[in-house]
């Protein structure tokens, strides 16, 4: 029998080795596993992990809110689960008793680890949720402009995505992928919940076998890599011009005569307004290849020869086009979006196998999946949030700098609510949230702020209280994703360290203090609340016909294979299918039932920052702009190849691809030789909001004048200063914290302007995997 654990970049088989000692391995039937969980057992048995609760002494001894700008630097005090317990408790009371649920920011967002019952956040909401609610966060740092978008436009995202089309439908009837952003393979080592079997590298190997051409725009070559060189052309657009791009190739495909009328006529409105853009009808700019060349730094011959190629693919298959989440991730992020399903209708080909667009593939291990399985997986139950206080997920310094502050957000006028406790459980705001320095000053409003964590990283060096929390190494569960072929019967085979706590015991112990230990745990152990999940959950698969096994049969073989289930979009779905078919039949979800290219309801909201069409509009930072001048080069921080997001930077496979022990910089050699800077040298990044050190890799598949640093060095900072150097490379030292727009208030990492130098100082010595300094209670 295999025994299996889960995580988010894959499952991997428990063996042992000669010694007797715990191994390891890639899971068997995944052909193209992920390395980055091989070095998880090392990692998660490092002197990095939270061993015992531990309280910052300035709050321990003086109480509540007593110099929070000390938070990150005083040092801790071990006390013991009882204590801790009480502690909080008796904090949370205060606080919901004197200002209200309200005032609890539990938003909490992040990635924390696979396992459908050890779920930080569902397990932080069943206990919020009984206590009276809190505050919490709505969208994700993941998609947050087109998750609020789309809906008005076509579909949710998480629509698309269930939907997704799928690569073997992409082989048999694509022959163009014009994709923006790629399809890289270093993202799709990783799916939420789990990445069980890979298929980026099959998929696309099936998709070039077949005969089909990709074309890439973007500014780094190895966001798509596929198996045959000359099927494969590279187009370097500066960052932040896809949606110029994406339009023009649009007007080229209408000036040629060969848009799509009739879908345009019956799946679509807005056309005329879009056209009337587009054409310069509305304010004499024709937004031709020309135009979009002088943007993006391309040619404009190749944007009209793209255009005839993209609505007569050269064996007469379709035309996909695709696009990275990045590109959303960045002011007006709406609009490469927008621009994206504009151009798909243009083409007309929506809705029918291989055509249309793709929302993603290469982003995660999900999007192209043939797998469907229309029931989400198992669930913890929660009461729903008694109290309606929510906060887009990426204005958290906004909230805690503007209490009371009014925003717009998505046709509404809203206001921040007062925080004064921030709880948080599975999720690193330190690595996740843009302007770092402006958090740690935002980060000083609250008085109080909890964090269950598994590793000292600068979340926990950052927060109060400081509870230890296991790793999936150390617990059973239910590895389940959406679109995987299989769940997983989790083993644990690791004693927790220290005293470290699921984070299900951890609510359990702080509700038995607040009197309502047993309605949280209903009495069961976390063994009998999975076999209570995955009942459930199979009966409802069971109202479905599909026939599940018992719990202690799934836990006895480790893992479920999911039958293939025929019927309504459950194998190798084809996205928008049943609409483009029967749009009458099968209306959107949209106020007119059709895909809008000119939305009324945006358009009633008059939001300067977000037309009521896909338009291209300058951002504030970008290498056309003025501000290029002074800092002349695009960062890109994208996400990391060798963990995830901040998860496991600590790790060997991590750690080896350090330069000089700081996050790799990738850099164009001529930005270097201007800089005087050589490969492996130590640099400095910074613009008008921070700074980093970074370690040079010299490298031509970048474009010039754009830089690349991953995200997910733990953040370093070398003082307390306000605008203080990460010693690491933790890029959103550098990056802007604003909204996409007031439509999304969705974040803005990718536009991002910087300054590069030679660092010729001592070097500083690293300290982001350091524990914090501890003392005694007589000390404290
Ligand atoms: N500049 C820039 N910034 C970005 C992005 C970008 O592209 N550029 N990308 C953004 C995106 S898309 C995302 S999704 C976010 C990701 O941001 P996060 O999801 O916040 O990042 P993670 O590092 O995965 O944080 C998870 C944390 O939970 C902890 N953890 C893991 N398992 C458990 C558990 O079982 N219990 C508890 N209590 N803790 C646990 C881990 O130790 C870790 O600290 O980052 C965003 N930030
Ligand atoms: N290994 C690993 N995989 C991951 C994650 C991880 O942390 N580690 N995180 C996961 C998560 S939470 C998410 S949300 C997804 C995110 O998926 P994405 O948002 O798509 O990921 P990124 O790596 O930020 O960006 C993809 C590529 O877009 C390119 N790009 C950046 N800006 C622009 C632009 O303006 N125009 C164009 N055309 N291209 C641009 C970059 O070169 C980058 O390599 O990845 C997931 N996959
Ligand atoms: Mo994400």
């Amino acid at each position: 029998m295999t025994e299996l654990t889960a995580s988010h970049w894959g499952a991997y088989e428990w063996s042992l080795d000669a010694a007797g000692a715990h191994l390891l391995r890639p899971y068997g039937a995944d052909p193209d596993p992920s390395p980055i969980g091989l070095s998880m057992l090392d990692a998660y048995r490092s002197g990095t992990r939270v061993m015992r609760p531990a309280v910052r002494r300035s709050w321990l001894t003086h109480g509540p809110g007593t110099r929070t700008d000390l938070r990150g630097q005083d040092p801790f005090v071990e006390v013991s689960w009882e204590e801790a317990h009480t502690l909080v408790a008796q904090e949370l009371q205060r606080v919901i008793a004197r200002h209200g649920n309200e005032a609890v920011y539990a938003g909490s967002y992040g990635w924390a680890s696979a396992g459908r019952f050890h779920h930080a956040q569902s397990q932080l909401r069943r206990f919020m949720h009984a206590i009276g609610g809190c505050t919490v966060h709505s969208q994700t740092y993941s998609y947050a402009a087109a998750e609020v978008l789309l809906p008005h436009v076509v579909a949710p995202m998480t629509e698309l995505e269930v939907f997704h089309t799928s690569w073997d439908v992409l082989a048999r009837h694509t022959s163009l992928v014009v994709t923006f952003g790629g399809m890289p393979w270093k993202n799709a080592q990783v799916g939420a919940g789990g990445a069980f079997e890979h298929r980026l590298r099959s998929g696309l190997n099936m998709v070039v076998e077949a005969g089909c051409r990709f074309v890439n725009f973007s500014p780094v070559r190895a966001d798509l890599e596929v198996s045959a060189d000359d099927v494969l052309e590279w187009i370097p657009l500066r960052p932040g011009t896809d949606a110029a791009v994406m339009l023009a190739l649009a007007f080229e495909v209408i000036r040629l005569d060969r848009h799509d009328r009739d879908f345009l006529s019956r799946h679509c409105v807005g056309f005329d307004s879009l056209h009337a853009y587009l054409s310069g009808r509305t304010d004499g700019v024709v937004r031709d290849a020309d135009w979009a060349s002088a943007i993006a730094d391309v040619p404009a011959q190749r944007l009209r020869t793209l255009a005839l190629q993209m609505c007569q693919p050269a064996d007469g298959g379709r035309c996909m086009v695709n696009a990275a989440w990045a590109l959303q991730r960045a002011e007006h992020g709406e609009q490469p979006y927008w621009a994206l399903v504009s151009l798909a209708a243009v083409l007309g080909q929506i809705g029918l196998p291989g055509g249309g667009f793709g929302v993603g593939y290469g982003c995660e291990n999900g999007p192209g999946s043939p797998h469907g399985l229309l029931q989400p997986g198992p669930r913890l139950p929660f009461a729903p949030n008694p109290i309606a206080s929510v906060v887009p997920v990426a204005r958290i310094s906004d909230m805690l700098l503007n209490p009371g502050g009014a925003y717009q957000f998505n046709g509404l006028t809203r206001r921040y609510p007062d925080i004064d406790l921030v709880y948080w459980a599975g999720g690193n705001p330190f690595h996740h949230h843009q302007d770092i320095n402006r958090l740690r000053h935002a980060w000083r409003k609250p008085s109080t702020v909890i964090v269950h964590e598994q590793v000292w990283n600068a979340l926990a060096k950052h927060a109060d209280i400081v509870l230890p929390a296991t790793s999936t190494l150390e617990r059973d569960d239910i590895g389940f994703a959406y679109r995987e072929p299989v769940v997983i019967a989790m083993k644990a085979k690791l004693p927790p360290p220290g005293i470290a706590q699921d984070d299900h015991a951890i609510f359990a112990g702080i509700a038995a203090v607040m009197g309502f230990g047993d309605a949280f745990t209903e009495s069961r152990s976390p063994l009998k609340w999975q076999e209570y999940l995955w009942e459930a959950w199979r009966e409802r698969l069971s109202a479905d016909g599909v026939a599940a096994p018992d719990f202690a049969t799934f836990r006895k073989d480790g893992l479920w294979r999911i039958p293939v289930i025929s019927g309504h979009g459950a194998v190798s779905p084809v996205m928008l299918s049943d609409f483009r078919r029967d749009p009458e039949g099968h209306p959107l979800k949209t106020p007119s039932g059709r895909i809008e290219l000119f939305s009324h309801t945006i358009a009633a909201f008059a939001y300067e920052d977000c037309p009521p069409h896909a338009s291209w509009i300058e951002p504030t930072e970008w290498l056309g702009g003025a501000l290029a001048q002074q800092f002349p080069l695009h960062l890109i921080s994208d996400q990391p190849a060798n963990r995830l997001h901040s998860q496991l930077d600590f790790s060997a496979h991590s750690l080896a691809a350090k330069v000089a022990g700081r996050e790799p910089v990738w850099v164009h050699p001529e930005d270097a030789r201007l800089r005087g800077i050589a490969n492996g040298d130590v640099v400095r990044l910074f613009n008008a909001r921070g700074a980093c050190l970074a370690g040079a890799v010299m490298t031509e598949a970048i474009r010039p004048g754009v830089v690349k640093l991953s995200t997910g060095a733990w953040f370093d900072p070398q003082d307390d200063a306000p605008q203080t150097l990460c010693k690491h490379g933790n890029a959103n030292m550098l990056t802007r914290d604003a909204g996409t727009s007031r439509l999304a208030q969705g974040p803005v990492a990718q536009s991002c302007l910087v300054q590069m130098e030679r660092f010729t100082g001592p070097l500083p010595e690293l300290s982001a995997f350091d524990l914090p300094r501890f003392v005694g209670r007589t000390d404290a």
